[in-house]
């Protein structure tokens, strides 16, 4: 059978059980999903030469990391060509770039130091979200940023906090597609603390501080995202889930995002995804892999990711969730970690959009859980690869054959990086 073949049947099996495997494909070509260029070289960025703080970490080293911007971009178009779908650029306040010789702090990058990235994204149609960069610096004092007691600590990073928000402007302005801008910091601490609320509400009037600076909420989505702890902040994290989320709940525009390694290892975030839609206009993820913590591996096609797509899917939320992918693995090739995890994300959001969730529904109205398990499990078995294949041949990139076209690029261009 041909591609096409495998795929007219396929469409048929799913056309019995009320599925539009045509439409499913049509609408995941719309859905954005906000491509993180950190994957590329493990979280560092242009601004400093200092190593990765704020309790995150990378572990491996495998050859032919992006240094340069030219590098960085080079790799985020390879990646582009590998990978189906609509994509946003998500950017860090670290991947400023600056003229020869120039150095500019934190505190006062202008959409200048950005320039060159508009350039890039407008080329590809996309837009960009946006992340001030509150770790790996000199300013980050005893472990903490915006709930620092040091008023000069404070003060240093609620401007680069204002400073990202202007510059989320100018990248909504110029690509013409709104700006979400998210923020997150490392605050925290690695032993008991004395006192967790001061630092709660130095966080709270500081967060306040930062999107109090003039925008327009329609071009600028302001973001607080929760953790649970981090590498050497293991007792106390200013930024708690119960933070973050009354945050939002209490700041108009403002939204909760949730990064699906920053919980207790038996939580889920899909479950967390109807629960929040039940209040929130709009809300965001970060999408990772947790093993065991935090540890940011490679997006998989694996259970707890497509119960989040589902989630997405048959809230009917597509538009009011921001998604955006956040993890980094050094130990493998890169290009292939960005695209492997690109696609899982993409293969979980069609096999959402191929599910009879009108029908499984209907069956959880009617308490039949019988039925409703049964049909689940049959779900599982459908020709999904074939309808995946159409979709990836449609979007003019291949469904398997990308791995030989990351191998060349390793040779040819990867392994001739200094
Ligand atoms: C860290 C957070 C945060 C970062 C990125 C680089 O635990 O998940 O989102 O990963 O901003
Ligand atoms: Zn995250």
């Amino acid at each position: 059978m041909t591609q096409k073949e495998r795929y007219e049947a396929a469409k048929e099996m799913y056309a019995k059980l009320g599925v539009d495997t045509d439409a499913a494909i049509a609408k995941l070509k719309e859905i954005p999903v906000s491509l993180h260029c950190w994957q590329g070289d493990d979280v560092i960025g242009f601004d400093h030469d200092g190593p990765l703080t704020g309790g995150i970490q990378t572990t491996g080293n495998y050859p032919g990391k992006a240094k340069t911007p030219e590098e960085l971009m080079q790799d985020i178009d390879e990646v582009l060509a590998l990978t189906p779908g609509k994509k946003k650029l998500n950017l860090h306040a670290c991947y400023a770039i600056f003229e020869d010789g120039e150095f500019v702090d934190r505190d006062k990058i202008e959409p200048k130091h950005f320039a060159k990235w508009v350039e890039f994204a407008k080329a590809r149609n996309m837009g960009i979200d946006f992340n001030p960069t509150f770790f790996s610096h000199d300013k980050v004092k005893d472990g903490l940023t915006l709930s620092s007691p040091d008023e000069e600590t404070r003060r240093f990073w609620i401007e680069h906090g204002k400073a990202c928000i202007r510059i989320s402007e100018y990248f909504a302005k110029e690509t013409g597609v709104p700006c979400v801008m998210n923020i997150w910091t490392g605050d925290g601490a690695k032993d008991i603390p004395a006192d967790r609320l001061g630092p709660r509400e130095r966080y709270k009037s500081a967060i306040e501080e930062i999107i109090a600076e003039p925008h327009d909420s329609k071009l600028v989505k302001p973001c607080v995202e929760s953790k649970v702890f981090g590498i050497g902040v293991e007792s106390y994290t200013v930024g708690s889930a119960e933070f973050a989320l009354s945050f939002a709940a209490t700041h108009e525009g403002c939204l909760p995002l949730m990064d699906n390694g920053h919980y207790h290892p038996t939580e889920v975030v899909s479950d967390k995804i109807p629960a929040l839609l039940a209040f929130f206009p709009e809300i965001a993820l970060h999408i990772t892999r947790p093993v065991r913590w935090d540890s940011d591996h490679v997006v998989l096609f694996d259970d707890e990711t497509r119960e989040m797509a589902k989630e997405i899917v048959r809230c009917g939320a597509i538009d009011r969730v921001n998604m955006a992918l956040d993890y980094f693995d050094a130990s493998i090739n890169r290009i292939s970690a960005w695209t492997v995890g690109f696609r899982s994300w993409q293969k979980a959001l069609l096999s959402a959009l191929c599910s009879p969730d009108e029908d499984l529904r209907k069956l959880q109205d009617a308490a039949d859980w019988t039925e409703l398990m049964v049909r689940q499990e049959q779900m599982k078995m459908m020709p999904f690869g074939d309808v995946w294949e159409e979709y990836c041949v449609q979007c003019g990139t291949s469904a398997d054959a990308w791995f030989d076209e990351v191998m060349r690029y390793e040779t040819e261009v990867l392994a001739k990086r200094a």
